[in-house]
């Protein structure tokens, strides 16, 4: 045999497998020393996020019908805002509000809900898992995220998804992450209706996200925010979410 044996060409043909892994693994980019999965998670973790990514890959979370919906679905964490500006955007019916949408992407702008409700949408009923230990059907109706994404056109640099949101624990605002593989899964919606009616302010009104793979936690509610960045270390605790950074929740809620 003539030629090197392991050549970079001839390893990435040698299986599917190992091109598909480097290519969800993020490897290509491991020179730069700045991405998020190689600074902030452990080794462990690092092998956890990359093997579970792999295994996840388009695979949908599973649907339910109408009537396995749930007869009552609680709401958790904070379900009610108290902050002047809120209380004045819900009592005019978020007439005045704006969807915010800014960061590593060539066109920065506003949606109105108006605006999001005339985009195509989509609605799923989906099992909400909480870690605390309770599970939930319900029906989401809303954009999807990928949609919203393509307006706004992402920039090349553009890793997470960073969503900000109107209430606080203890002065700091709610704030979550989600890497692009999920902020471009069709069943990725920011949802304005729950169960085909306008979202409570419970469940997170005017808009919440619905990313169906992951845990309760990343059901970012009361979405006023949107910022698309490369790095998730300038974000909060640097670990991608509220739980994430006060409770070491893990920043990949899926499985
Ligand atoms: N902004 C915001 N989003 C949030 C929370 C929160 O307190 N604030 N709680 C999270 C948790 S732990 C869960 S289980 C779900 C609860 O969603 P629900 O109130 O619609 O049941 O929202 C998640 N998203
Ligand atoms: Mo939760």
């Amino acid at each position: 045999m003539t030629g090197p044996l392991f050549s970079r060409r001839r390893v990435l043909a040698a299986g599917g497998l190992g091109a598909t892994s480097l290519a969800l693994s993020g490897c290509d980019d491991l020179g730069s020393n700045e991405t998020f999965h190689d600074t902030i998670l452990t080794g462990g973790e690092r092998l956890a996020y990359r093997v579970q990514r792999f295994l996840a890959g388009d695979r949908l979370a599973p649907e339910y019908s109408e009537a396995e919906k749930s007869p009552f679905f609680r709401t958790n964490g904070n379900n009610q805002i108290a902050a002047p500006d809120y209380r004045r955007h819900i009592a005019d019916g978020f007439a005045n509000w704006r969807l915010d949408v800014s960061g590593l992407v060539e066109a920065p702008r506003g949606f109105s809900l108006d605006e999001l409700r005339a985009m195509p949408a989509r609605t799923q009923i989906t099992r909400h898992d909480c870690v605390e230990g309770w599970s939930a059907i319900g029906g989401w109706t809303g954009v999807p995220l990928a949609a919203l994404l393509k307006e706004v056109k992402v920039k090349p640099a553009a890793r997470f998804v960073v969503f900000r949101c109107a209430d606080q624990f203890g002065g700091i605002n709610y704030y979550e992450s989600i890497d692009l593989i999920d902020a471009f899964h069709p069943q990725t919606i920011l949802a304005y209706a729950m169960n085909g009616e306008t979202l409570p302010e419970g469940h997170g009104a005017p808009l919440r996200l619905r990313v169906e793979r992951q845990l309760g936690y990343k059901q970012a509610k009361f979405i006023m925010r949107i910022e698309l960045v490369s790095v998730l270390s300038g974000i909060g605790g640097g670990k991608g979410g509220f739980w994430e950074d006060v409770a070491d929740y893990e920043w990949y809620a899926g499985g």
